[in-house]
């Protein structure tokens, strides 16, 4: 196969162990096919006055069998660009979240700028046979611009987080330019069924799209395939990392602590798109409504920071420190609190032995790309003795997870009755729902996603490159 370059946000270190799904997807993607990796740096330089660092800043460096290529950014690029467009305004309305959008026109030139940038830099890198593999919302104009330089390359394009429908995106100004750029792509790929037929629908109603064949859509000239490719996660590695040594320590010394009581996990970055607080009310209303799981249902919490310079997190931060207060101290005893809030990042060493010891995850997004963390529950469980996850219908992973518990985040009570009915499940019907979810994100894991992505780049049709050249 031809080498592949793949171009994110972030880069990390593909032989460490990262915290965030892209990071950890990417990371074995790369350790597997080898390749290079390009993505800003995390560093801010500051300079004169919207002084922005010249070009051939690009800091090359070997990580094993991958080359990791990494620029930096100006303080003015990284405030529009990540903080601004990417975080304050593509971020909410792809989760739908309008109301938390922020439009401000000196962002969408910031991003812009960027993946001008990027494509400067990444340009005199490339092979001719190179396939080129961009992530996510920060650089869906990167084709766009390597085209303009003259890039021929083949280049796909991943969306991790969910396509809203076409109503909700033609909210976004600009949006004509913005879905328009996905046609430089030779691949989209998304998360789930539903985020397709988003942009099926808006292409074929916004843009006058011709469906030229199955998922292809011809456009502004060119011809894009465009499907979906469920992310998966890597299930050998995790149940391995569930036999290590500091797992199976958080696992006994939880299994000690609450061997008489019943464990509920949530795991997740401390987000607005994860309901979080929905979440702490639904269980609220367990205490409330199943008064036998008072001193009993004990939820840990892990909530890790992130985007703190964004005003909507610091926001969600100080509602769910309210709630989980206010929970505490209307239910709490002497030697029991329902809630266990922790602000910080588990090692993720220790993850697969907190998700072990839990009899219930609790996976309820209010929207999710795929959510990862559903995933990784199932695969660390005990299969003898499995745990039971209640997910959010609105979770990309819902599709693929019919097996377990599905709820809407929105409803408490019905929440609520989910979370009751995974304490009690019986050990059969747990171990069938497990068996069926364990099956299903072993056949479309990490590394099926990585194949039939690059596969389907790799093959896209060469008539169609032709035409569009
Ligand atoms: C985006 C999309 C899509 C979480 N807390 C800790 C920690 N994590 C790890 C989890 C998991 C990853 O981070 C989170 O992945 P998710 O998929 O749940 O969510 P996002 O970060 O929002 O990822 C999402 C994903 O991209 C991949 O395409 O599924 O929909 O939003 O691996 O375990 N890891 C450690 N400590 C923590 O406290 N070490």
């Amino acid at each position: 196969m031809a080498r592949v370059v793949a171009v994110s946000n972030r880069v990390a270190d593909p032989r460490k162990a990262a915290a965030g799904g892209l990071a950890v997807a990417l990371g074995e993607t790369l350790n597997a096919t080898g390749g290079l990796w390009m993505g800003w740096s995390g560093k801010i330089v500051e300079g004169a006055e919207g002084g922005r660092p010249g070009e051939g800043e690009l800091k090359v460096q070997q990580a094993g069998n991958v080359t990791l290529a990494t620029l930096d950014l100006s303080r003015e690029d990284h405030d529009t660009y990540y903080l601004g467009y990417a975080n304050r305004v593509l971020w909410p309305v792809f989760h739908y979240r309008l109301d938390l959008a922020d439009f401000n026109t000196a962002y969408l030139a910031g991003y812009r700028r960027v993946n001008q940038l990027f494509a400067r830099q990444l340009l005199p890198l490339l092979k001719p046979d190179d396939l080129v593999w961009v992530h996510d919302y920060h650089l869906i104009p990167l084709a766009a611009e390597l085209r303009k330089l003259g890039c021929n390359n083949r280049i796909g394009f991943f969306l991790h987080i969910p396509l809203p429908p076409p109503l909700i995106l033609a909210a976004l100004p600009g949006h004509e330019w913005l879905v328009g750029a996905l046609f430089a792509y030779d691949v989209v790929g998304f998360q789930s069924e539903a985020d397709a037929q988003h942009f099926s629908r808006y292409v074929q109603s916004e843009a006058h799209a011709e469906v030229v064949g199955p998922d292809l859509y011809r456009a502004f000239g060119r011809t894009v395939l465009a499907r979906s490719f469920p992310i998966g996660i890597d299930v050998d590695e995790f149940a391995a990392l569930t036999h290590g040594k500091e797992a199976r320590e958080t696992y006994e010394t939880m299994r000690e602590q609450y061997s008489k009581r019943q464990l509920l996990v949530g795991i997740d970055r401390l987000d607005y798109s994860k309901g979080l607080p929905h979440r702490i009310r639904a269980f609220q209303e367990l205490l409330a409504s199943y008064p036998e799981s008072r001193r009993s249902a004990t939820l840990i919490q892990i909530a890790s920071p992130t985007r703190e310079d964004v005003d909507a997190y610091m926001d969600i931060r100080r509602e769910l420190e309210h709630l989980c207060g206010q929970i505490n101290g209307d239910y709490g005893e002497l030697d029991w609190m329902p809630v266990r809030y922790i602000h910080r990042t588990l090692a993720r060493k220790r993850l697969p032995g907190l998700c072990r010891a839990a009899r219930v995850a609790l996976v309820t997004p209010l929207r999710d790309g795929m959510n990862l963390v559903a995933k990784e529950y199932i695969a660390a469980q005990d299969p003898g003795d499995p745990g039971v996850l209640v997910l959010s219908r609105f979770a990309g992973a819902a599709e693929q997870l019919r097996e377990a518990l599905l709820v809407n985040p929105y409803d408490t009570q019905g929440t609520a009755r989910a979370i009751h009915q995974a304490l009690n499940m019986p050990l059969e019907e747990r171990q069938a729902r497990h068996q069926a979810l364990l099956h299903r994100i072993r056949t479309h894991d990490v590394h099926w996603w990585r194949r039939s992505f690059l596969e389907a780049l790799e093959h896209v049709d060469a008539a169609a490159r032709q035409r569009a050249a």
